[in-house]
C-alpha cells in the first residue's frame, strides 16, 4: 500500500486557508491546474511509497515512538510559494523546527522498519494546494496572491499515517483518495 506520514491542520485553520485560496481559483489558467480539495489538505512529513502490509505493525510501532519524542507545537499558515511551475503551496510559520524534528524522526523510524523512504527532496514544510501537469501555467501570481496571508495559530498535536489510493488509469479528473490508517498523539 502507498503510505505517507503527515500532520493535518484543524478544520478551523483549513477553512481560513480555503477562504484565502478561493480568489486564486479565478485567476487566468486556474482551470488548468489540479486543485487539492480542502478536506485532503495536509503537511507531508515523510513519503513512504509502497509498503508491504506485513511491515505495517513495525512501522506503526516506530511512528508511535517518533510521535512521543516531540511535543505538540504551534504553527500558523503564512504565505505561499511554488516549486517551479508544478506545485503551488501554502507555507507555515511558528514552531517549524519541532515539525522538522518530527519529520526527521518519522523518516528514521520508517527506515528502521525497513521502509525505503524517499527523502531526495529536503524537508520543506508545505501544504500542496494545486499541481500543474504541464508546468505551463505560471504559478507566480498564485504564490503572490498568498504572500500576505497569515492564519490564526493552531496546534499540531498528532502524527498521522495515511494511505493514498491512486485513481485508476485514464479516469479524467479523478484525485487520489486518502484514508487515515492510524494516528498518534505527540508528546
Ligand atoms: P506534495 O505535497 O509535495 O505533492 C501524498 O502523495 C503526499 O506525499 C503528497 O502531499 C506529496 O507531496 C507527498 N510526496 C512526497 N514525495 C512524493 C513522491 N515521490 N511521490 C508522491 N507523493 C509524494
Amino acid at each position: 500500500m502507498r503510505l505517507f506520514a503527515a500532520v493535518t491542520p484543524p478544520s478551523s485553520a483549513l477553512d481560513e486557508l480555503a477562504e484565502a485560496v478561493a480568489p486564486l481559483r479565478s485567476l487566468p489558467g486556474a482551470g488548468r491546474l489540479r486543485w487539492a480539495e480542502p478536506d485532503t489538505w495536509h503537511f507531508t512529513l515523510a513519503f513512504l511509497g509502497e509498503v508491504d502490509e506485513e511491515r505495517l505493525p513495525e512501522l506503526a510501532e516506530r511512528l508511535a515512538r517518533a510521535a512521543h519524542r516531540h511535543p505538540p507545537h504551534e504553527l500558523r499558515f503564512a504565505g505561499g510559494g511554488r516549486f517551479g511551475d508544478r506545485i503551488l503551496w501554502a507555507g507555515a510559520q511558528g514552531e517549524t523546527e519541532t515539525l522538522r524534528g518530527l519529520a526527521r524522526s518519522a523518516t528514521a523510524g520508517a527506515r528502521r522498519a525497513g521502509v525505503a523512504v524517499d527523502d531526495r527532496r529536503p524537508f520543506h514544510p508545505h501544504l500542496t494546494l494545486a499541481r500543474s501537469a504541464t508546468g505551463r501555467v505560471s504559478l507566480t501570481p498564485y504564490a503572490a496572491g498568498l504572500a500576505d496571508f497569515r492564519g490564526a495559530p493552531w496546534t499540531a498535536g498528532r502524527l498521522e499515517l495515511i494511505r493514498s489510493r491512486l485513481p485508476a488509469d485514464g479516469v479524467p479528473g479523478e484525485r487520489p483518495r486518502y484514508e487515515l490508517v492510524e494516528a498518534w498523539d505527540l508528546g
